[in-house]
């Protein structure tokens, strides 16, 4: 652990910046060790910087440079002219506008943090945000400094590509052979949004034309053996571009728009103008290779980082506190995407479980913070689920509250009001509001407050006035730095359901869905002609990302599940049903009584697998059991052992009880067709690939047999990777390692495919153990400088794999300890990613809460860690 402990930012000292600069001009001369960057800043003071008449000194970020020279208009500084401080430059000024060129040396090869310029399989590329430009060359790398960039680069001429920011100004070969290439990027931007690239790729090309009828030009790069894996992100891509313009109203506006798919990335990719860089992981698909999970996430991560175009690059963001502007907006205008391209109430359900299992945990534990935090040490520790999913939730709220057409008026006067400049969540708010006359002052403590709020919701119902009242009440719990927090306004999406199952009228109007918009700690809404008695059907659409309490009975969540008209609570009702059973399970498991299989849950489970009415997709997630990790998050200590006894037991006995109506679902949908990525092939291949999990997990030959048969007919790698997951989890483990065996052989030369192969085991909840996974980190193909194979290995035992984790005598607490020390030497952000099942001590039962907190002590006592997982551990440690 450091002695001096790193600095704390706030957004309280937020300084607009003393200097401008107006153009940027780049020349990288590329080789691995010794990379010379020259730049040539067009440098003003900023007119609205708070100062006096004297002229401050200028900051220039810089890290792990070495200093070449430095001149201003031309003339070499003296030393004395500037000072190197850890983190930068502090350079005297004494004009107000003048030309700083600045040459600096980088070793992109020793660059294993994947943060700067790096090498990935030999490919020259960068990651600047957050605060990567710094370790490429000394500027203000902050996001409220915008500036023109112009980018020459030269290489060998074995890297034929050479790529960076805009449209293509000049090329040609140096006397010695060399190749180069200029790039102009005429949108003012700020450093985070910046990127070279430059390797052997290879590329596809396709036009779009926008609604303007100009042609955009649209490429993807890749290395040769991938380079036919590259159309579903094109198709993606052109969805994406066409969806923008319908539904915002936002054209591209360079000539060319490029994507580059790396091996080595830290996260799933990332905005640069012009030219996103993407995880391999995140781009390519074929389908052979690629599962249907991977093609919808391909799809929805192209949409995040065109659409990023607008909400991100033209708009941007003024600090790094004000992520969420940027993320949570891009997060919205995703999902709203996705929606419109497959099953919406799927998404719906899909990320609210994101939101439940990990941002809740989150919003919980040692790091909650606001949607716009107050404080930081490591910017990138606040890529978080709450910058982002809740972000997301919290703009979904603004278009529930305005509407579509307000939400659209609003977002038109956002982009109009601040095109080309950095700006502040509230900028975003107070377009919202003045577009529609609106008032959102309560509304914006979702910005500021950290936690998840909890509804209590009670009702009354007097048959002769035929009045219904509901009482919600509110309450946000404290989190770390805020206590007493108010009462926020949300917006409680709600119908009320007669005995025939479909909703009342709320009034003369005929209306059956109506928005409550709870603002006060406790408030009584009041509906009057009600003919009968109704069931509520709450938080409709998850309407705001809270815990809704309500007393449902057995009988009225089976009643929601079978006629609820919100597919979204239809499917939540069968959550409470099981949610409710396993934890009655969980606390007979701790008795030590008998476990009994819940009788009303089958019922529940067997109506929902025999209705041909229902979407298979919506099917396949209703009969899902919720994951040993969603139930953490129950409330009270976390029991992994009865988490985990209590849902096997279920799961078994679901799948005994009902196999013949899985067995029937499973032969109908299991027919042979050509492989194709849309919405109604993905649902059929989801409730197939259910029903032949449950039919494994019977444990019986015949069902196995079934397994192997899928996997053996090999056409796509969704039903593929499906069979083989169920034989390696409930299959012999001598035919598991031997199915696993022979898959390698086969895909040893797809990294993606590999990628899977190495989580699939890892995750498993028999087969992964810690003994299979230490082999797995001694595999050919397991690196550790690459973050994809790190999430597959460590990642999926450690946030995957609940019950090897979770192993009693702590061995999985201790051996994670161990990697994210190894980690953070390498790559502090992977590091402090990965070491998060850690950080949720707390929650646990004595002996377990001890045994975690242990492996993070042992963390947080090995020597100096990087600032990233200095925070993240500190934090957690904290009284
Ligand atoms: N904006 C990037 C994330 C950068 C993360 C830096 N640590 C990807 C995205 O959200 O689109
Ligand atoms: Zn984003």
């Amino acid at each position: 652990m450091k002695d001096t402990q790193p600095r704390t930012i706030y957004l309280k000292d937020y300084r607009a910046p003393e200097y401008l600069v107006d153009r940027t001009e780049l020349t990288f001369d590329l080789d691995p060790y010794a990379t010379l960057v020259k730049s040539r800043l067009s440098v003003r003071r900023n007119p609205d910087a708070n100062g006096t008449d004297t002229l401050p000194a200028l900051w220039l970020d810089g890290v792990d440079l070495e200093l070449l020279s430095i001149a201003i208009d031309g003339e070499l500084l003296p030393a004395h002219r500037y000072t190197e401080k850890p983190g930068g430059l502090l350079l005297n000024v004494d004009k107000s506008a003048f030309v700083l060129e600045v040459q600096t040396r980088i070793a992109p090869e020793a660059n294993t943090s994947l943060e700067g310029l790096y090498l990935s399989n030999g490919m020259y590329c960068t990651q600047c945000e957050a605060e990567g430009f710094r370790k490429i060359t000394f500027y203000p790398d902050r996001p409220d400094v915008m500036s023109v960039f112009t980018t020459t680069i030269v290489a060998p001429a074995n890297y034929p590509v050479l790529l960076s920011n805009g449209n293509k100004i000049d090329s040609g070969t140096t006397a010695d052979g060399r190749l180069t290439v200029t790039w102009e990027d005429p949108f003012a931007k700020p450093s985070y949004l910046f990127a070279l690239v430059a390797g052997d790729l290879q590329f596809v090309e396709d036009r779009f034309v926008t609604c303007s009828g100009r042609e955009v030009t649209l490429q993807l790069y890749t290395e040769p053996k991938n380079i036919g894996k590259c159309e579903h992100a094109m198709t993606s891509l052109k969805h994406s571009m066409k969806w923008d313009e319908e539904v915002y109203g936002r054209e591209y506006d360079l000539d060319i728009f490029m994507i580059v798919a790396v091996d080595h990335f830290n996260m799933g990719a990332m905005e640069n103008k012009g030219l996103n860089i993407f995880n391999s992981a995140c781009v390519l698909a074929s389908p052979e290779t690629a599962t249907d999970a991977a093609f919808q996430r391909i799809e929805a991560i192209v949409a995040h980082e065109y659409f990023h175009n607008w909400s991100g690059n033209r708009v941007t963001c003024r600090d790094w506190f004000q992520l969420s502007l940027k993320e949570g907006f891009t997060v919205f205008r995703d999902a709203e995407f996705s929606a419109d391209m497959n099953s919406r109430a799927v998404k719906r359900i899909e990320d609210v479980t994101v939101l439940r299992t990990a941002q809740f945990a989150e919003d919980a534990g040692p790091m909650a913070h606001p949607v716009r935090p107050d404080s930081y040490m490591e910017i990138s520790n606040f890529y978080t689920l709450t910058v982002y999913e809740k972000g997301a939730e919290v703009v979904r709220m603004i278009h529930t509250i305005l509407g579509a057409d307000g939400f659209r008026r609003g977002s038109d006067l956002y982009f109009e009001r601040h095109d080309g400049q950095a700006v502040t969540c509230e900028d975003f708010i107070v377009a919202m509001e003045d577009a529609n006359g609106a008032d959102l002052q309560q509304f914006r403590r979702w910005y500021s407050q950290a936690g998840t709020p909890v509804l209590d919701v009670e009702d009354t119902y007097d048959m002769e006035t035929q009045e219904y009242r509901l009482t919600i009440r509110q309450h946000t719990p404290d989190s770390p730095g805020q206590v007493d927090k108010l009462p926020l306004h949300i917006p409680v999406s709600i119908a009320l359901l007669g005995r025939s199952g479909s909703a009342l009228p709320l009034d003369s109007s005929g209306e059956v869905e109506r928005v409550l918009h709870v603002t006060e700690t406790c408030q009584e809404f009041v509906f009057g002609n009600i003919p009968e008695r109704p069931l509520p059907s709450l938080l409709r659409g998850f309407s705001a990302p809270v815990k809704l309490r309500y007393g449902y009975s057995v009988e009225q969540l089976l009643f929601l599940m079978r006629h609820d008209s919100d597919p979204f609570n239809q499917w939540d009702a069968g959550q409470r049903l099981a949610f409710d059973a396993l934890s009655s399970l969980q606390q007979a498991y701790r008795n030590g009584t008998e476990l009994e299989l819940p009788e009303s849950l089958i019922d529940g489970l067997s109506a929902v697998l025999e209705n041909t009415r229902l979407d298979p997709a919506l099917v396949a997630k209703m009969l899902a059991l919720p994951s040993a990790q969603e139930l953490t998050e129950q409330g009270g200590e976390i029991d992994a052992p009865a988490i985990i006894a209590a849902r096997n037991f279920v799961r078994d006995g679901v799948a005994k009880t009902l196999k013949p109506q899985f067995r029937a679902r499973y032969e109908a949908l299991n027919v042979q067709k050509p492989y194709c990525p849309t919405a109604s092939d993905i649902a059929e291949r989801s409730l197939k690939n259910t029903c032949l999990s449950y039919l494994c997990a019977t444990g019986d030959q015949e069902m196995l047999a079934l397994a192997e048969a899928q996997l053996a007919r090999d056409d796509n790698m969704t039903d593929s990777a499906a069979a083989l997951a169920a034989l390696v989890e409930f299959g012999p483990a001598d035919k598991a390692q031997a199915h696993l065996d022979a898959f390698y052989r086969q895909w040893q030369q797809d990294t993606q495919v590999v990628e899977t192969w190495f989580g699939l085991q890892s995750s498993s909840p028999t087969f992964g153990t810690l003994d299979r996974v230490r082999a797995l980190m001694q595999h050919s193909a397991f690196e550790f400088k690459n973050p994809n194979k790190v999430r597959a290995v460590i990642g999926g035992f450690a946030m995957r794999n609940f019950a090897q984790f979770h192993a009693p005598d702590g061995s999985g607490y201790a051996f994670l300890a161990e990697q994210v020390i190894a980690l953070d030497k390498l790559n502090p952000q992977i590091a402090a990613r990965i070491v998060t099942p850690l950080t949720r001590w707390r929650k646990y039962r004595a002996e377990q809460s001890t045994q975690i907190q242990a492996a993070l002590k042992t963390v947080r006592d090995s020597g100096e860690l990087s600032r990233d997982l200095y925070e993240v551990v500190s934090k957690s440690l904290a009284d």
